[in-house]
């Protein structure tokens, strides 16, 4: 809330004169936990998080709304090596481009791990000439804490970071010191989203994540990156629930039927799943219905990406 004694200005009607507000990406190599970072930050299970590589695919504004400022969040697909296939190349542009046109750029890596992707991102971000600031992150995971000393100290002596901060997403430490460094490094600015919003992205899309979610949650090897999701109808209907009905999309008929499982059992348990977390992010009853339909080649076709929404 303003000081409304001291500003004469009505409680929450206008932000400050030193109010932040900036575009902060969080860039990194795949499975750091840049996802899991980001909903930590925004204080919402917005965006969609796995065990594997290449969870995110989308670019995703997460928003944090303080009293002191707004910070908008992106996560973006881990940047990776080797892209071969049409979609693996549409992840790293659009890696690139997020880093490209932010105010701040906080790379996430793993405590005691610098690979040559995180040598290749810390390049991408110097060229881009953006304030940027280190953030380690999964340091609840490291055993001897005191041997993250000599790490940091090889990596401060050859790299420039604004700031280094530790932290764990996970168990939610570090981030109110990440947080204020964060600020710190905003413009001075007025809001762009209304106090209340916490994304860019539509119901539409957020649903279709949550069954992609689902699917890199429970299926094996390399399935998960054989199948995509297509919202093909979302409409409120008049008895207040959401009708949702979606498309898995998978690469062969043999997928098909690992998808569904036995007796429709693996789809069921996506459905349910998936279901359970739509109605707690929209606040309604939803009617989920899946298909499973068959799309040789889908990851390889550009066109069929750009109509998926892998265009960002
Ligand atoms: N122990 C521990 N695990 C973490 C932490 N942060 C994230 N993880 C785990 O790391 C895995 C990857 O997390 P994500 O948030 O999906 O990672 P990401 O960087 O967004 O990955 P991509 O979207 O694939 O690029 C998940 O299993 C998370 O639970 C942390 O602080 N500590
Ligand atoms: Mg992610």
């Amino acid at each position: 809330m303003n000081d409304a004694t001291e500003t004469g200005t009505a409680a929450g009607e206008l932000p400050h004169g030193d109010f932040r507000c900036g575009l902060v990406a969080l860039a990194g190599r795949p499975n750091v936990g840049k996802s899991t970072l980001l909903n930590a930050l925004i204080g919402f299970r917005l965006s969609i998080v796995s065990p594997r590589p290449q969870t995110t695919r989308h670019r995703i504004l997460g928003i944090a709304t303080s009293e002191a400022g707004q910070v908008m969040y992106v996560d973006t697909p881990g940047l990776h090596r080797g892209a071969k296939r049409a979609m693996n190349r549409s992840l790293n542009r659009a890696a690139r481009t997020a880093i490209s046109e932010v105010d701040l750029a906080v790379q996430v890596i793993e405590a005691g791990r610098w690979t040559d992707e995180d040598e290749a991102l810390y390049a991408a971000i110097a060229e881009q000439k953006v304030p940027r600031l280190l953030a380690i992150n999964k340091v609840d995971l490291a055993k001897d804490k005191a041997a993250l000393l000599p790490f940091v100290a090889g990596l401060s002596a050859t790299h420039e970071f604004g700031e280094i901060h530790y932290v764990s997403a996970l168990r939610r430490k570090g981030l109110e010191r990440l947080q204020a460094g964060i600020l710190e490094r905003l413009p001075v600015r007025p809001p762009v989203f209304g106090a209340d919003e916490i994304t860019d992205r539509s119901e539409r899309f957020l649903a279709a994540e949550m069954v992609r979610e689902q699917l890199m949650l429970r299926l094996d090897q390399e399935l998960p990156y054989a199948t995509t999701v297509e919202i093909e109808r979302f409409k409120d209907r008049d008895d207040g629930v959401a009708e949702i009905h979606a498309v898995i999309w998978v690469e062969r008929e043999g997928q098909k039927a690992i998808v569904i499982g036995q007796g429709g059992a693996q789809l069921k348990a996506i459905g349910s799943t998936a279901r359970r977390h739509m109605e707690r992010m929209f606040e309604r009853k939803v009617f989920l219905k899946l298909w499973v339909k068959v799309r040789e080649g889908w990851v390889d076709d550009e066109a069929m990406l750009k109509q998926l929404g892998y265009t960002d």
